[in-house]
């Protein structure tokens, strides 16, 4: 199955950010389904825990140069 991870992304300042962190979930072997949201600096995915972590996520975010906060 698959579980569902809220992540604060910081450093998000115009909607091609968005864009390119939205691209950089979906492209990650595990992930589903990415949403991420400029106003609120929230992004949700759903993953699979089988092939990636939550931290794995975040990392993948901070590698591209975003700030990436785990809040569930
Ligand atoms: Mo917009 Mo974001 O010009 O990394 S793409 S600030």
């Amino acid at each position: 199955g698959t579980l569902l991870g809220q992540f604060t992304i910081g450093g998000m300042t115009c909607a091609a950010c968005v864009n390119s962190v939205e691209g950089i979930l979906r492209n990650l072997p595990g992930v589903k389904r990415a949403v991420v949201a400029l106003a609120t600096s929230l992004g949700e995915v759903e993953y699979d825990p089988t092939v990636i972590s939550k931290d794995d996520i975040v990392k993948a975010i901070e590698d591209a140069g975003f700030e990436a906060a785990l809040v569930q």
